[in-house]
């Protein structure tokens, strides 16, 4: 690859060839995957390359990686509450960590460690329950004290000053963060290699279903034909389903986030406050990424606002006062679409050939290495993986819920 990068600069022309390719559409496809962010194309790409599974199409409304996937603040971990979550989380990491040499393409995953500061008995209580779980699961997690962590992260001010003193924290060294869009790009040209067709612009406007079967999908370029459809959206994944007759329980509410001015190096943990609902990290170039709570209203707003702003700029200023002069250079919202016990819906539907990966809250991104790679299995062999059995939609109806609140710094 350097040789390649090299000859091409000498010589100033034959640009790299693109990462993936505009195909014209077919009538029909084996497999039909709605959304084109890291989870649809990390389901293509395993589809393709393990389960020989190439006759797929992926179908974005706007561009790949437009929605949740290029709107998160990049952050990995699997330091969830319950042993389901861990256990599946813990997989994720663990794709993420092989992630540059299984896509040939770096993703810059920096493991700088992870830090949920506790400013309360209630949340050390939390914490310690969270850590306990952790390792049972074999998961790197572990409570620490004030000490330890000013060690960590000098700028934090570890004293009994600020509004809500941090007394504990849940540290997780294998959390970090990664350059989101290059996981989007990676998976979508091992994707393409393969055979697998991306259309973006293609919007699907409806689902067809006969005697209880999925026979194809309308879009804004044509009916295309298949057998299997994968429902792989954030934000509107409610929307989609209802084509299809699937009823979801699921409420879509914006998430915001926003970038500062780079800075030098200085904050090589990511940070995050449940009780202040606020989480940062500084990106490698330079950028603090934060966000804060879900916004207390349902919307499909991607749109930033003042208020956000003001009450993050607040909260942050609390835990890292050496911030204040720092300008904000952008604001965005994406659209989370939250379950009633906070968990993801992913498997099957009562509509046959509908599946589902969806109902990620504010937690999707994190997730689609894994997500992907058991839905491609879930289609090949026609099997729920265990690891993703009670992640099912039917959990709802059967009372047998998998209770993630309280997991983020996200005011749930
Ligand atoms: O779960 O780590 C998380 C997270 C960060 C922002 C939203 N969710």
């Amino acid at each position: 690859m350097p040789i390649r990068l090299i000859r091409q600069a000498l010589n100033g022309k034959n640009a790299l060839p693109r990462m993936w390719r505009a195909h014209p559409i077919k009538d029909r496809y084996d497999v039909v995957i709605i959304g084109g962010g890291a989870h649809g194309l990390a389901c293509a790409y395993y589809l393709a390359r393990y389960h020989g599974l190439t006759d797929v199409a992926v179908l974005d409304k706007r561009y790949i990686g437009y929605g949740g996937s290029g709107r998160n603040t990049t952050i990995i971990r699997s330091n969830y509450l319950t042993p389901e979550g861990v256990r599946f989380y813990n997989e994720s990491v663990k794709l993420y960590e092989d992630m540059s040499q299984e896509l040939d393409f770096n993703v810059m995953f920096s493991q700088r460690g992870h830090l949920t500061l506790a400013h309360s008995d209630a949340a050390v209580r939390t914490m310690r329950l969270r850590t306990q779980v952790n390792q049972v699961e074999g998961v790197n997690s572990r409570l620490i004290w004030p000490d330890e962590i000013k060690r960590l992260c000098p700028w934090l001010d570890v004293s009994d000053q600020p509004r809500y003193p941090i007394l504990a924290a849940l540290y997780h060294p294998p959390g970090g963060i990664i350059r989101h869009d290059a996981v989007v790009w990676g998976y979508a040209h091992q994707a393409d290699k393969r055979g697998v067709h991306i259309h973006q612009n293609c919007e699907v406007t409806g689902i067809t279903v006969e005697h209880g079967q999925v026979t194809g999908v309308d879009t804004t370029r044509g009916h295309i034909k298949t057998g299997t459809v994968l429902n792989a959206t954030a934000g509107w994944c409610s929307t989609i389903s209802a084509m299809a007759g699937v009823k979801l329980p699921v409420t879509s509410v914006p998430l915001q986030a926003n970038v500062t001015e780079p800075l030098k190096p200085f904050l090589d943990v990511v940070i995050v406050s449940g009780s202040l609902h606020v989480y940062v990290s500084q990106s490698d170039r330079g950028e603090l990424v934060m966000g804060s709570s879900v916004d207390p209203f349902t919307s499909y707003s991607m749109a930033g606002t003042l208020s956000y702003i003001e009450e993050i700029s607040a909260q942050i200023l609390d835990l890292l006062p050496a911030l204040s002069k720092v300008k904000v250079l952008r604001q965005w919202a994406g659209v989370c679409d939250m379950s009633p016990d906070f968990s993801p819906m992913m498997g099957f539907t009562p509509v046959k050939g509908f599946l589902i990966d969806v109902a990620w809250g504010t937690g999707g991104f994190k997730a689609s290495p894994i997500a992907g790679k058991m839905l491609a299995e879930l289609i090949a062999t026609n099997k729920t993986p265990a690891l993703i059995e009670p992640f099912r939609l039917s959990r709802f109806a059967e009372h047998d819920l998998v209770g993630e609140k309280g997991a983020t710094a996200v005011g749930h």
